[in-house]
């Protein structure tokens, strides 16, 4: 028995490992204690991965589905072989937008996916990558290129003195917290003295160490935010220097909060307008702090205009770093930042590049909207989507509205699906990939320095990084292959040539891969090491993981011309405008977006532990329970304008009053239904993908769902059983 050093790749957080290996597996897994930014910590998913690697479950080959519709396993080779061949003759005959790529949220899980995803469909030459960025939070990116992007970071995780948080709970999703042992973070925040504020209809983990908990009505997010930034205006509280120098749009913006006064915000989001003063004055009493907003509002239907809103109040608040400051975190396995104090030439936000013609969506700075996909498999006209590669996401269990995802998927000449699992979406395709995973493979954490600099509210504090070797053998008898290598010998059956960017690019031109002879995951991991702030050697050194402070980054002046648009003129319209927003109807109950520590999204779904309830239950108020006449345990049908779901009830006091909440990711097909008892329901058939939407990024309505719970006719339920 050994134990060595690795890191865990199941979610973004990326904890440091020691595993115990024995006879090639997994025994014990524990967190690193001597590791300086996750000081021990997993969860339960990273320590049980040992069991999910081996679990019978795990496909060990490919699969074909037969003429008759059952699978049988087929070599991977023959698979690429067969797979390559469709797809050349959906190519002449139709081009390569007739070819989608979806990468879901397990393109993190190896360090090569996403930049050979990237690599082959632009192999093909196919435009049509999608990712669930645009089911999720594609506000922030959009709302970035309106409001106008910084040179520089924002202080975000480097010891923010305020912190202000919107329907996003890291102590459990490991977003808006830096990545690590989120727990012990807060404590040390907390400690030293930081303010933490949290507007959530839920009182979550994060909300009950909150200094002010703003239990809102779902969907007033917008109104809240202009509900502070009036009070930051009327008060004069906003970093008059930085917003006089890089900021247009004041008068515009002031006339637009107007009518969004404390009482009137209160009022609509059922909070208590000296709170909402308390924390105007709070958020602008230092200019080291930072704001996120997670998936609760920005599924609420207006998701841009709230990140937009969002923005300016981060911009008045002046929480940019400035010339002279020191820059915490200016890359590890990524090219050193060169930051600069200005704000950055513009860069399109949506309305360009593709139109899909479908509800006007376009290419968006968030990319293509994956709410169009189904619409876009539907369709006669072009572009027409016939074939689609999935890796790393589920879009039966995942895509809102279900019904029309299945009918989409069924209607595609080819689905390839790539997944470890005989996942919801695996059981429709065409073929499924078996791959080879986690501490079966090599791995950087690359994707982590992607995430600092792509994404908000994702990241490290620190420069830290780790490699680890491969640990663990795939299963006797397996035949697995790599999402990477996949990728690159999907490309050269096609006779195609595949580059990659180096350092998270841009700063290097991409690097064609050798097509004569498949590198191994070694190799290609040191191509897109290349030219790192931090050498992959150095890295390898350290047996762990380590901080890399290497030499120390300020900003630079800026010379830019450019400034912030506190005022767009279409954003400025929505907030006075209904958009976006549901209409009740006749019913009672708003179904709100939550997730557990237990699962990811529907990964690990149907392979818990015995001890963890294998239903995701639809929580409620213990006193809309009571005038239900409902008890812990009932079986309820949750209806919505789209659809019905059957679901178990449970007491939840943490819910603000007329909320239900409830993961998704769980059930399976309509035809599972019965089976609810054992594998939950999903919330994704109450949802509707061309009802009230995002305009700019086509995201859903996905939270703040109308929906009626009524006691089931069990009876009805167990005859289908
Ligand atoms: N353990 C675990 N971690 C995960 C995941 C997982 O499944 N399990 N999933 C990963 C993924 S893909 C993502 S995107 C992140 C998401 O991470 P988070 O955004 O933190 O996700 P949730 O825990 O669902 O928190 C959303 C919160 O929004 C609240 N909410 C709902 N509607 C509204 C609203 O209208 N306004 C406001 N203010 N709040 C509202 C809900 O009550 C809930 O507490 O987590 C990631 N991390
Ligand atoms: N109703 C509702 N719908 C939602 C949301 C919601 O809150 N409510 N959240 C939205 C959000 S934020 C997101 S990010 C999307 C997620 O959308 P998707 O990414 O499409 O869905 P996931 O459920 O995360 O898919 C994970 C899949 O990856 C497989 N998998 C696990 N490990 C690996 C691996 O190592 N390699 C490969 N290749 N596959 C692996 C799992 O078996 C599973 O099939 O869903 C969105 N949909
Ligand atoms: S939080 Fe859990 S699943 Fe995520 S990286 Fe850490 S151990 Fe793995
Ligand atoms: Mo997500």
């Amino acid at each position: 028995m050994t134990a060595q050093h690795s890191f865990c790749r199941l979610c973004l957080n990326g904890c440091a490992l020691i595993v115990e290996v024995d006879d090639n597996r997994a025994v014990r897994i524990a967190g690193d204690k001597d590791n300086p930014v996750y000081r021990g910590f997993t969860c339960v998913k990273g320590r049980e991965q040992g069991r999910l690697l081996a679990d019978d479950r795990r496909l060990r080959t490919s699969l074909k589905r037969q003429s008759d519709g059952t699978f049988r396993p087929i070599p991977v080779a023959d698979a690429i072989a067969e797979i390559a061949e469709r797809l050349d003759a959906i190519l002449s005959a139709h081009g390569p937008s007739a070819i989608a790529g979806y990468l879901g949220t397990f393109f993190a899980a190896s360090a090569a996916t996403m930049p050979l995803f990237g690599g082959f469909m632009e192999a093909i030459g196919s435009p049509m990558a999608f990712s669930p960025g645009t089911i999720d939070k594609p506000g922030k990116k959009i709302a970035q290129a309106l409001h106008g992007a910084w040179g520089a970071p924002a202080v975000g995780f480097d010891d923010p003195e305020v912190i202000l948080l919107l329907g996003s709970n890291p102590l459990i999703t490991f977003t808006g917290f830096p990545y690590g042992n989120p727990g012990k973070w807060l404590n040390d925040r907390l400690a030293a003295g930081t303010k933490l504020f949290v507007v959530d209809p839920r009182r979550t983990d994060v909300a009950r160490r909150a200094h002010i908990h703003l239990q809102s009505r779902p969907g007033e997010d917008v109104s809240i935010i202009a509900g502070l930034i009036r009070i930051i205006l009327a008060e004069k509280l906003y970093d008059a220097a930085f917003v006089e120098q890089y900021t247009r749009g004041l008068a515009e913006l002031t006339a637009a909060v107007e009518e969004f006064t404390a009482e009137r915000v209160g009022e609509c989001a059922g909070i208590d307008p000296d709170d909402l003063r308390a924390i105007a004055r709070a958020l602008t009493a230092t200019r080291r702090g930072y704001i996120n907003a997670g998936t609760g509002p920005n599924m609420a239907g207006r998701g841009t205009l709230t990140e937009y809103l969002l923005l300016v109040l981060h911009t008045l608040c002046g929480y940019w770093l400035r010339e002279g400051d020191k820059v915490r975190h200016p890359g590890a396995l990524a090219a050193t930042l060169t930051p600069r104090a200005e704000v950055l030439p513009r860069t399109p936000a949506y309305g360009f590049g593709i139109d899909l013609g479908v509800r006007s969506l376009t290419s968006t700075a968030a990319g293509l909207p994956t709410a169009a996909l189904p619409d876009l498999m539907l369709r006669d006209d072009e572009p027409r989507i016939r074939a689609m590669i999935s890796c790393g996401g589920n879009p039966v269990a995942a895509w809102p509205d279900q019904t029309k995802t299945i009918a989409a998927l069924d209607r595609l000449e080819l689905l390839v699906q790539i997944d470890p699992w005989m996942s919801a979406t695996a059981t429709l395709a065409d073929y499924v990939i078996a791959p080879q995973i986690w501490l079966e493979v090599a791995g950087t954490s690359q994707v982590l320095d992607w995430l600092t600099r792509n994404g908000t509210g994702y990241g490290q504090a620190d420069p830290y990084a780790q490699y680890s070797p491969a640990l663990l053998n795939p299963p006797p008898g397996s035949d697995l292959i790599e999402e990477w290598a996949f990728f690159y010998e999907l490309a050269r059956a096609l006779g195609r040539q595949v580059r990659i960017s180096p350092a998270l690019g841009p700063a290097m031109p991409p690097i064609p891969l050798d097509m004569s002879r498949r590198p191994s995951t070694d190799d290609v991991l040191e191509i897109l090491c290349r030219g790192a702030r931090i050498p992959l050697s150095d890295v390898k050194m350290i047996d762990g993981g380590a901080i890399f402070p290497g030499h120390p980054v300020h900003v630079a002046a800026g010379h830019g011309e450019e400034r912030f648009e506190l005022a767009d003129r279409q954003m400025m319209a929505d907030l006075s405008g209904e958009t976006g927003r549901p209409r009740s109807g006749n019913y009672r109950f708003r179904l709100l977006c939550r997730r557990m520590m237990h699962v990811y999204n529907s990964a690990f779904v149907g392979a818990l532990p015995s001890s963890i309830r294998p239903y995701n239950p639809v929580c409620l108020h213990p006193d809309d329970m009571v005038s239900l006449v409902l008890v812990d345990g009932d079986v309820v049908t949750i209806t919505s304008d789209k659809g019905s779901i059957p679901a178990i009830v449970a007491a939840d006091p943490t819910l603000r009053r007329g909320t239900a909440s409830m993961s998704f990711g769980f059930g399976r097909l309509p035809r599972d239904d019965p089976d609810f008892r054992r594998i939950g329901s999903n919330p994704a058939r109450l949802l509707s993908n061309d009802d009230v939407y995002d305009s700019y990024s086509g995201q859903p309505l996905m939270t703040n769902i109308p929906v009626d719970i009524r006691a089931a006719d069990t009876e009805i339920f167990e005859e289908m059983q």
